[in-house]
């Protein structure tokens, strides 16, 4: 597939910025010792950067515990998220979600989510939505490949089915549910062929590979906006650090096992592949590298500087304000 320089710098662009966003800022809230646990996703960049590129800010994503390269992927604000994650009023949900609590309507980013498999249901109801509404918006539903394995999914999928629903269900399969490796704990070798069980294409893709993800994901996005309903794309990846900040990996899998996914680091693999035919050269990309490190940073500075909420919004944003006499009449009113 021909891709255009300008969409290969965006994909370039948006993993960088997941990469340096999971090594610079997450690593600055563990040295602020803000507490909360945090989840990186280096190491699985190229699997939202290819699915998201497909999407409009008015196609919705609902994604996981580890969702920072979703968020980022969709167009959330990086210096906005580091905001968030460091507890801040300026932060893209004034500081009271933290990592697994972000959220954009404006983006389409229904919110990371710390309740495994949690996303599956609430991607089928946004693409209900978009149906019901007469859009040809589509919707994303990101999980693990521990979270395949809840009942939830199940339920969801077979729904998303009978209904045509315009959802894309994306595994992000990196090999391990916390320390519990994916062949331990699934009865399959891969996710995707449970496609066949609710009438869905599925498809393994090679999720270090931003090519592969971005073209399987155009077939997925286009089939759901055609309203010829669900796909299941499972991507296979790995997480280059642990489950979250303080987890001891080496007591569940080996150096060797890590260096032979590193060696297929999706950011080194699209940079081998579009210098090798001369789209970019090395200054040009490393130019891309340093001033996406300099956005961290100056995010980072951002949120260093900002202010914590004020005990006065303590009882704010708990409860959405949902106009109680439509709630009355029974009128199905949009929040
Ligand atoms: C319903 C539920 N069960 C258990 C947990 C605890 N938990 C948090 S992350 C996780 C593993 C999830 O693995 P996977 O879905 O593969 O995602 P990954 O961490 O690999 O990205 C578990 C069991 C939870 N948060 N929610």
């Amino acid at each position: 597939m021909e891709l255009s320089k300008d969409t290969l710098r965006t994909l370039y662009v948006t993993m960088v910025t997941i990469r340096h966003f999971e090594e610079l800022a997450s690593n600055a809230v563990a040295q602020r010792q803000i507490p909360g646990s945090m989840h990186q996703s280096a190491g699985q960049e190229a699997v939202p950067t290819g699915i998201c590129a497909h999407l409009r800010d008015e196609d919705y994503i609902a994604s996981t515990h580890r969702g920072h390269g979703h968020c980022i992927a969709k167009g959330v604000d990086p210096k906005l998220m580091v905001a968030e994650l460091f507890g801040k009023a300026t932060g893209c949900n004034k500081g009271k979600g933290g990592s697994m609590h972000i959220a954009d309507m404006s983006k389409g980013m229904l919110g990371t989510n710390g309740v495994v498999g949690a996303s599956v249901p609430l991607a089928v109801g946004a693409a209900l939505t978009s149906t019901v509404n007469g859009t040809d918006n589509v919707a994303v539903a990101f999980f693990g490949d521990g979270g395949a394995n809840q009942g939830v999914l199940h339920e969801s999928m077979n729904l998303a089915s009978v209904w045509k629903l315009p959802v894309i269900f994306v595994c992000e399969n990196n090999q391990y549910a916390e320390s519990t490796p994916v062949e331990y704990a699934t009865a399959i070798p891969n996710v995707a062929d449970r496609g066949a069980g609710y009438n869905m294409p599925g498809v393994v893709v090679d999720g270090m590979d931003v090519f592969a993800v971005y073209e399987a994901a155009g077939e997925a996005v286009a089939r759901a906006r055609a309203g010829q309903g669900p796909s299941l794309l499972e991507c296979k990846t790995y997480r280059f650090y642990g489950h979250h900040g303080g987890d001891d990996r080496y007591s569940y899998r080996t150096l060797e096992e890590e260096k032979l996914w590193r060696d297929r680091d999706p950011l080194v693999l699209f940079r081998n592949r579009v210098i090798a035919d001369e789209t970019f050269n090395k200054e040009e990309l490393d130019g891309i590298d340093s001033s996406v490190e300099q956005q961290i940073q100056d995010g980072i500075k951002f949120a260093d500087d900002s202010p914590f909420p004020s005990p006065d919004e303590l009882y704010t944003d708990v409860y959405v304000d949902y106009p109680l006499e439509a709630l009355r009449r029974g009128t199905n009113m949009a929040v």
